[in-house]
C-alpha cells in the first residue's frame, strides 16, 4: 500500500496497522480545520466511515487521525506516523498537513477515491510507517487551456482535485486566446457576449480541411471564478490567472474592434477565430488598449489574490506592427529600436502597473525578446534557453519546455495516437524531465521557482480528451516537481511503473480516462478524418 506518487523522502514501515472502524475520531488543530474538514469529507465518501470530530488529539489515540501543526516542519513539509497510538500527520503549516493527509488517503487504497462506499462491511488499514516528505519545488503546476476549447467550471474544479491528488500546487488558468475570452469582465461585457462563443471549429490540426459546424463557446462569471479560488484555496492550490496579450487576442478584437491595429486592416470584418496555428491580428499598440487591459487587469486582480498574473506575451507575430503608422509612430516616439521594443514596452508597461498593485509578472519567455521589465518571471516554454537567459540575468522561472513537459503532444508513435501533433513526448520522457538545467550555477538555479506540465487544448473537445493527455504522464510530472529524484539518466523508471500500476486503480476510482499502457481504448481512438500527418515533423507549427 505504501506505492506512493509522488514518492516521499522517506518511509520507514513496522508490522502492524491501524484500522480505523466506524469509532474512529478525527481531531484537528485550530489551524488545520480546513484540512479536517476536507480530509473528513472525502473520506466518507469513499469509506463511509464517519470519523466523528476529536476534540483533542488524545480522542484520535490507538484507531483515530490527529492533525496538527509542528511549527519546526517547512510550510509544505510534514510527518505521517501511523503506529499503536494511531495515524498523526504534522506539518509545517496547514499546506503541508494537507499533503500528508493526500498521502493518508493514497495509503488507504484504491477504493478511498471512490464518490461512494462499494459495501459498508470492508476493513480500512494504514500499515504502521513513518514518512518524512518536502516538496522539491514551491512552483508545481498545470497550465489549463480553457480558451481553445471551454471547460465548465465542474471539470476546472475536478482538475483542482486532481491536482491535489498529486500534490500540485499552481493552477495556471489559460483564460482568454484568440477562439475564445472565457472570463466575464464587468466593464468590458462584449468580451463575453461576443468573444465567448465561436460560429465553428476546425477538426484536428490547422491544415485539416474539416470543420465542426456548430457554435462552440462558454465563459466564467465572476461568481464562477470566485468559485474555483476558493475551491483552489481549500486545497491549497493558488490559481494564477493569464490574460494573454499583445498576441493571442483575436477573441478580444472581435468583441471590440478598436484594440485593433484599425489602420493595417478592417478589425470590425473579425470575428472569433475558429481555427489554430498563430495568429496576425495583435493588439494595437495605443493608450486606449492599455487603459482597456488596465481594466481587465483591475477586475482580474480583484477576483484572484495570487503573487504572479500571467500576462502571455507569446506568439505575437510584428507584421502589423510593421505596416501600421500608429505603431511606427509610437516606435520613434518612445525611441525604441523597433517592433520587438514595442512588445518590450507593452509588456513593460503592466509590469510597472501590476508591481505597482503589489503583484508581479509572469510571462511566456517571448517577453525577454527587446529586454525583459524587472522583476518579471518567465515559462521557458521553448525549450530551456529562455529559462536560462532569464536566471542569469536574476529573474524567477517556471520551467515548462514543450521537448517534455507538453501534454497535448502525443505519447506514442502510431496511426492510433487521437492526436495530430507529430512530436512524441512519452510516460519515460516526462520522467526523465529535470527542471533545472545543469547550465545554471547553484546560485543561479534558485531562481527556478520549479515546473509546471502545460495542456494546450486544440484537440481536447471534453474532459475525456483532456484526461487522456493528462494522464498518466501529469502523474510522472508530479514525481519530477515534487520529489526529490536523482539526474535523469539514474531516475528507477522501472520503479516508477511498479508504482504506476497501484496509481492506475486511484484514478480508476476517480474515473480518470487515462491513456491506458496498451494504447487507446477504441473510444479513445479517433477515426482518421483528421487530416493529420502521422509521426512526422510537428504540423502544428
Ligand atoms: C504554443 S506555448 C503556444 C500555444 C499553443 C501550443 C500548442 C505557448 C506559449 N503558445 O498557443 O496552444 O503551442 O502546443
Amino acid at each position: 500500500m505504501t506505492e506512493l506518487i509522488p514518492a516521499p523522502r522517506s518511509v520507514v514501515a513496522g508490522p502492524g496497522e491501524v484500522r480505523l472502524t466506524e469509532h474512529s475520531r478525527l481531531y484537528a488543530d485550530t489551524a488545520t480545520e480546513g484540512v479536517g474538514h476536507w480530509l473528513r469529507t472525502v473520506l466518507r465518501q469513499g469509506t463511509g466511515l464517519p470519523l466523528r470530530e476529536g476534540r483533542e488529539l488524545e480522542d484520535a489515540g490507538g484507531d483515530g487521525v490527529g492533525l496538527r501543526i509542528d511549527p519546526e516542519l517547512g510550510p509544505e513539509e510534514y510527518r505521517l506516523v501511523s503506529n499503536g497510538d494511531g495515524i498523526l500527520i504534522e506539518g509545517g503549516g496547514p499546506a503541508g498537513v494537507f499533503w500528508g493527509a493526500q498521502t493518508l488517503r493514497q495509503l488507504l487504497g484504491p477504493d478511498a477515491f471512490r464518490r461512494a462506499p462499494l459495501r459498508r462491511d470492508r476493513a480500512w488499514a494504514v500499515p504502521y510507517l513513518t514518512i518524512e516528505d518536502a516538496p522539491r519545488f514551491r512552483w508545481r503546476g498545470l497550465m489549463l487551456d480553457v480558451a481553445r476549447h471551454f471547460m465548465p467550471k465542474e471539470g476546472v474544479l475536478r482538475y483542482l482535485d486532481l491536482m491535489a491528488a498529486h500534490k500540485l500546487n499552481v493552477f495556471h488558468f489559460h483564460l482568454t486566446d484568440d477562439q475564445g475570452w472565457r472570463i466575464e469582465i464587468k466593464r468590458h461585457p462584449r468580451l463575453t457576449e461576443i468573444g465567448s462563443w465561436r460560429a465553428r471549429t476546425k477538426t484536428g490540426h490547422r491544415a485539416s480541411p474539416l470543420w465542426e459546424e456548430k457554435p462552440h463557446g462558454g465563459y466564467y462569471t465572476q461568481d464562477d471564478i470566485r468559485e474555483i479560488v476558493s475551491y483552489a484555496a481549500e486545497r491549497h492550490i493558488t490559481v494564477v490567472p493569464e490574460i494573454d496579450v499583445p498576441g493571442h487576442s483575436q477573441a478580444a478584437i472581435a468583441a471590440y474592434p478598436e484594440l485593433g491595429n484599425t489602420d493595417v486592416i478592417d478589425t470590425t470584418a473579425l470575428s472569433v477565430w475558429d481555427t489554430w496555428g498563430i495568429n496576425p491580428n495583435v493588439l494595437a499598440p495605443t493608450d486606449n488598449t492599455l487603459r482597456f487591459y488596465e481594466g481587465v487587469f483591475e477586475e482580474v486582480l480583484e477576483l484572484f489574490p495570487s503573487e504572479f498574473v500571467h500576462v502571455g506575451g507569446d506568439e505575437c507575430p510584428k507584421d502589423q506592427w510593421r505596416r501600421s503608422a500608429t505603431a511606427q509612430a509610437r516606435i520613434r516616439e518612445l525611441g525604441l529600436a523597433d517592433e520587438d521594443g514595442l512588445q518590450s514596452w507593452f509588456i513593460g508597461h503592466f509590469d510597472a502597473w501590476l508591481t505597482a498593485r503589489g503583484r508581479r509578472l509572469i510571462g511566456w519567455d517571448e517577453i525577454l525578446e527587446g529586454g525583459l521589465a524587472e522583476g518579471a518571471a518567465v515559462s521557458s516554454w521553448r525549450g530551456y534557453a529562455g529559462g536560462i537567459a532569464a536566471a542569469r540575468a536574476g529573474h524567477d522561472v517556471v520551467m515548462c519546455p514543450e521537448q517534455q513537459v507538453y501534454l497535448d503532444h502525443r505519447q506514442a508513435p502510431g496511426p492510433e495516437e487521437p492526436v495530430p501533433i507529430g512530436w512524441v513526448r512519452t510516460l519515460e520522457d516526462v520522467y526523465r524531465f529535470e527542471p533545472v538545467p545543469p547550465e545554471l550555477t547553484p546560485e543561479e538555479a534558485r531562481h527556478v521557482l520549479g515546473s509546471q506540465a502545460n495542456l494546450w487544448t486544440e484537440v481536447m473537445e471534453d474532459h475525456a480528451r483532456v484526461d487522456y493527455q493528462a494522464f498518466p504522464r501529469l502523474a510522472a510530472f508530479a514525481e519530477v516537481a515534487w520529489s526529490a529524484l536523482p539526474a535523469p539518466a539514474e531516475r528507477d523508471s522501472a520503479g516508477f511503473e511498479h508504482r504506476m500500476a497501484a496509481h492506475y486503480r486511484r484514478l480508476d476510482a476517480l474515473g480518470v480516462a487515462y491513456r491506458p499502457p496498451a494504447g487507446p481504448l477504441p473510444w479513445q481512438r479517433r477515426p482518421g478524418v483528421l487530416g493529420r500527418p502521422i509521426d512526422g515533423p510537428p504540423p502544428n507549427r
